[in-house]
């Protein structure tokens, strides 16, 4: 590695949606510069990249792997990474050690929903991207456009990418579905419009280089760079003039030998730009000779000849034309030259990329040096410096990050070191020593140098430096065994790898989990955490077979759990080990993973475990009744402690959507607000994947100003309904209602709140209300700090102001049970608040107060316990006694179904009680593309089934989206006239679906379930004798 040369390293991702081709361009990569790994013949058809079984047998790509590639002096790292929904977190890995991306669009599918989703991917890691329209044969063969139909096509692909990218530069924050729906909403008309250019300069732009046209399939492709040299000599304009002409509305006047914009054209209609005539028409008129049977043959000839191409005679004598086409244009436009050279010009190398990739990697933190800590600072700025640089010296710091961790069989890994001696692999592997996996680490070298043998320090994302002795637990030190060069499944020993690389190391199995930062010090911040687009949402219990085997299951699931970056093991609360996992595809895997490589084992897999939420119809009419629950209304639930002593009131009330939403999705950051952790606040709000994405402003005021947000546009719907003076009571009232917020729950973070309790409410006769105090407002800065606490004037008596105190978080913990454990199946409640007054009877007043309280203790059990029970038991109450409704996940789809199976298309979505959002012809092809959401509840086989229906012509795509109630009753009995006409008296109404749902998940947890199996027994047999 002594003549290496950071500058001319490339290290990229390929990146696109499902199927767009990336495998088969990687191919193409691989065939022409890995020095014999892939015979050019095979390129295209083999998939390299895809070496694992499981994604040869489903032909698409399950995870990211990267080889090294030598261009002429240039070295490149490539990864493919995989582009089904379910592996989206391989696009994550990639995308962190690349620093640049190749975008894959298919000119005949266009721009999707992950193609999305990989663009915000790759300007989260300050990716520098070009873009690659692949499969253009296919708009000459298949769809049979014009060359003017064609340019248009590919002209509204650049710019609707363009479109997305620069939605993301303006930091309009919107998630991956939000933004599809948002374009499919403002689309209309917009088509074929004049594109009206932005203020800020396009991203992808073919006259700067940085956009191909490839058909990855054929290993054909090129740059407008190409042609414009080629006609350069031919029609003597410079080169460069021509490269800023060959897109666009530009045309060439033939009798002046001019290149005049649209004003220079006599007959517009007829002209034709300059892309058309100069690169599509040759191109289309190559694909006519060639492929039909009356094409001119000479034509071939002539292209041959004007484009000095020498073919040998056996491959254009063949009898298939395709191999002859193929033959000409992989030589006329090579692919792997076409793409490497952009890489190599328009993206960045290391260096250049890591001084702008570091304010993502190892943001700026504000912390003041208060003199203990300046060598920690001095030192860990060093290394920022160092990073930024990419520094490659033997004295700088070591730092690497490692995206992913991925298992080899140990059989598979090189017999021999880096000098040729033969190593032994087959070491104990930490505690992993039983299994014949080893675990290598997917990393790249920031700065410094790696070597193997080397000490290191490995760090987790929550590690921090100043806070030295409390960190143990994220700080371990390590020894990194042996470095692999990755070329695909191969691995190549090296001694050492340099910053700017990319590399697989082996040593950390047992030292790290899914991801970390590697430094040669401690006191190194690490690296920001990788974001994630999705959960892992699809929940099923595993067991073994055969109950004996029960060991080996549980170690599988560890080693699983170490070698999928995404999955999550848990064991439930009864017991159950709880796989999660991404999609049914990626389970799949999983549980084929389990049975074949870590457990061995045969196991059972159980239905999916589809969590629900549980809420309350809420009133829609008056929105002022609504928040009436504020001024504690007389509509309550009352329950009272066994002892007697306590008397409990609960009123509930429904929260509007967006708040819900909100809180929902910024549960982290919340986190750590109520936590109040200030070192970490910065570093958080770059890694949450919720509304807050802004970098720099203060997170805290950011959240505030989205729930101040939230509430004034209720306030705005709200007020359409009622009359003027009302809505400033309303506004007031909702103002309080933010300075009352005294937790949030489930689990302190989720989306219910407890409000403290008006101290001007009903007071039972000598009781004391136990007031709570608003702790999240005060944390969201809503109130003053240190507001409230004199409330010893109510009480008189020191005693009993002790115990209502001590009984706060009695109340508190009432209110986190029951929202985690609604009343329809012990479900997590879901945009509620509830006001809960609990007042405590002093002992003297109470009638049992003659028996001893030691007395009460034996019987009932803990006072502050039985205030729990009975908060819990209040507040279920409170919400059964509201109409309760189930609340379940939905996924956005996206299908492509060709026109003739539209039927069956619809059949099986119904089926499935989807929600069809949007349905359209995409122009220029026979496919129709319908938007739809679906219950997750519903779409397990969905897949599969659509599959089977349409003969395998459809395909869908599910993401996660958001979740929904289901607006029905689940205890719906008929009690209006209509009603009754309708269903009758209620005895042959069938449970509508909340309620089978929710008797689906009691039965699951073990809970009862009122089933009658006959009902009015008495009635059907006198209708039967009667008969
Ligand atoms: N007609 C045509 N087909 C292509 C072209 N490139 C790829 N394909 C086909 O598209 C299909 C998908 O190609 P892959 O390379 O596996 O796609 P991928 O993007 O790697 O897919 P995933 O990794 O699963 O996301 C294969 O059947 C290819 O043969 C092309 O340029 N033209
Ligand atoms: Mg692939």
């Amino acid at each position: 590695m002594s003549d290496f040369d950071c500058r001319k390293v490339r290290n990229i991702c390929i990146l696109a949606h499902v199927d767009h081709g990336k495998t088969t361009l990687a191919d193409h990569l691989i065939a022409g510069y890995s020095g014999g790994l892939l015979h050019p013949k095979q390129a295209g058809r083999l998939r390299f990249m895809d070496y694992l079984d499981e994604e040869q047998r489903r032909a698409i790509t399950m995870k990211s792997s990267s080889i090294a590639l030598k261009y002429n002096d240039y070295s490149i790292n490539l990864i493919d990474s995989p582009g089904h929904m379910d592996f989206c977190c391989e696009v994550s890995t990639a995308a962190r050690l690349s620093d640049g991306a190749l975008i894959l669009v298919d000119a005949v599918e266009g721009v999707h929903i992950q193609t999305h989703a990989v663009l915000r991917q790759a300007w989260i890691e300050k990716l520098t991207p070009c873009l690659v329209l692949n499969k253009v044969d296919r708009l000459i063969t298949e769809l049979k456009l014009s060359p003017e139909e064609a340019y248009n096509r590919l002209q509204r692909i650049v710019h609707e990418v363009n479109g997305i990218v620069s939605g993301y530069k303006s930091e309009k924050y919107l998630s991956d579905v939000d933004s599809i729906l948002a374009a499919s909403a403002g689309e209309m008309g917009v088509e074929n419009q004049e594109f009206v250019d932005d203020d800020e300069e396009d991203t992808f732009q073919p006259q700067k280089g940085n956009v191909a046209f490839v058909c990855a399939l054929d290993g054909w492709g090129f740059c407008i760079s190409k042609f414009a040299d080629f006609y350069a000599s031919k029609l003597g304009a410079s080169a460069a003039a021509l490269q800023k002409a060959l897109w666009g509305p530009h045309y060439y006047n033939p009798k002046t030998k001019m290149i005049v914009g649209k004003k220079g054209i006599s007959n517009l209609s007829k002209a034709r730009t300059m892309f058309v005539q100069f690169v599509l028409e040759p191109l289309w008129n190559v694909y006519r000779a060639a492929l039909e049977s009356d094409g001119e043959k000479e034509l071939l000839e002539k292209v041959m000849k004007s484009f000095n191409l020498s073919i040998p005679s056996r491959e254009l004598q063949n009898k298939d034309p395709k191999v002859v086409l193929q033959a000409i244009m992989s030589r006329w436009l090579p692919l792997s030259d076409t793409i490497l050279s952009m890489v190599v010009k328009r993206m960045p190398g290391p260096i250049t990329a890591q001084s702008f990739r570091i304010s993502r990697l190892l943001p700026k933190r504000e912390v003041v040096d208060n003199g203990d800590n300046s060598d920690v600072l001095v030192e860990a700025e060093q290394i920022r410096k160092s990073v930024e640089a990419c520094d490659s010296g033997p004295e700088a710091p070591c730092v690497a990050f490692v995206s992913k961790m991925f298992a080899v069989p140990l059989k598979m890994l090189p017999q021999r070191g880096p000098n040729g001696e033969v190593v032994n692999n087959f070491m104990e592997e930490g505690g992993a020593g039983e299994s014949d996996e080893c675990f290598l680490a997917f990393a790249r070298v920031f700065s410094g140098v790696l070597y193997s043998g080397q000490r290191i320090f490995v760090l987790t994302a929550l590690y921090d430096p100043l806070r030295g002795e409390s960190m143990q637990k994220h700080v371990q030190e390590a020894e990194l065994e042996s470095l692999y060069l990755m070329m695909g499944q191969g691995l190549k020993p090296v001694a050492s790898v340099k910053a700017g690389n990319v590399v697989a190391i082996r040593g950390l199995g047992q030292y790290i989990l899914k991801s970390a930062t590697l430094s040669s010090t401690r006191n190194c911040w690490p690296l920001s955490s990788m974001v994630f687009q999705v959960a892992p949402t699809l929940r099923v219990a595993i067991e073994p077979s055969d109950p004996a085997d029960m060991g080996a299951l549980i170690r599988g699931l560890r080693l699983l759990n170490r070698a999928d970056p995404f999955v999550e093991v848990t064991v439930s609360a009864r017991g159950e080990q709880v796989l999660a996992a991404a999609g049914e595809v990626h389970l799949e895997r999983c549980i084929n993973d389990l049975k074949e490589r870590f457990a061995r084992v045969s196991l059972e897999v159980s239905p999916p475990l589809v969590s629900y939420k549980e809420t309350i119809e809420g009133e829609g009419s008056n929105p002022l009744e609504n928040l009436k629950v504020l001024t504690a209304s007389s509509d309550y639930i009352e329950k009272t402690t066994p002892n007697g002593r306590c008397v409990i009131r609960v009123h509930v009330m429904k929260l509007p959507p967006m708040l819900t939403k909100l809180l929902d999705e910024s549960a982290d950051l919340l986190g750590e607000i109520i936590e109040g952790k200030p070192g970490q606040r910065n570093q958080i709000l770059g890694t949450q994947r919720g509304k807050c994405t802004v970098e720099g402003d203060d997170p805290i005021e950011t959240l505030k100003k989205y729930i101040v947000n939230a509430v004034e546009s209720e306030i705005k719907t709200g007020s359409k309904e009622i009359d003027k003076e009302r809505i400033e009571k309303y506004r007031s009232l909702w103002h309080q209602f933010l300075h009352r917020i005294w937790a949030l729950g489930p689990r302190q973070v989720g989306p219910n709140i407890l409000l403290v309790p008006n101290s001007k409410g009903s007071k039972i006769n000598g009781s004391v209300l136990i007031r709570g105090s608003p702790n999240v407002s005060e944390r969201l800065g809503f109130v003053d700090v240190g507001r409230m606490k004199n409330r010893d004037e109510d009480i008189p008596d020191q005693s009993l102001y002790v115990e209502v105190e001590n009984l706060e978080s009695s109340v508190v913990s009432g209110f986190q049970l029951a929202t985690a454990a609604g009343p329809l199946c012990d479900e997590p409640m879901w945009g509620l608040a509830f006001l809960v007054e609990a007042y405590i009877v002093p002992l003297g007043v109470h009638s049992d107060e003659s028996e001893s309280s030691t007395q009460q203790l034996d019987q009932y059990g803990i006072f502050s316990g039985q205030v729990m029970a009975a908060v819990k038991d209040a507040c279920r109450a409170a919400v059964l006694q509201k109409k309760p409704w189930l609340v379940e996940a939905m996924y956005f789809c996206e299908l492509n179904t060709p026109t003739e199976y539209l039927g069956p298309m619809y059949a099986v979505l119904s089926r499935r009680r989807a929600r069809v959002l949007k349905e359209e012809m995409q122009e220029g092809s026979p496919l129709f593309s319908v938007h739809a959401y679906v219950p997750v509840a519903e779409s397990f086989g969905f897949a599969d089934e659509l599959r089977r229906w349409t003969s395998g012509a459809s395909s869908a795509l599910l993401v996660l989206s958001h979740w929904e109630a289901l607006s029905e009753d689940p205890f719906f009995v008929p009690k209006t006239e209509e009603e009754i006409e309708e269903f009758g008296d209620g005895s042959n109404v069938l449970p509508n679906t909340a309620r089978k749902l929710i008797d689906a998940v009691r039965r699951r947890k073990g809970l009862p379930v009122e089933e009658k199996v006959v009902q009015h027994a008495t009635k059907q047999r006198t209708l039967a004798r009667k008969v």
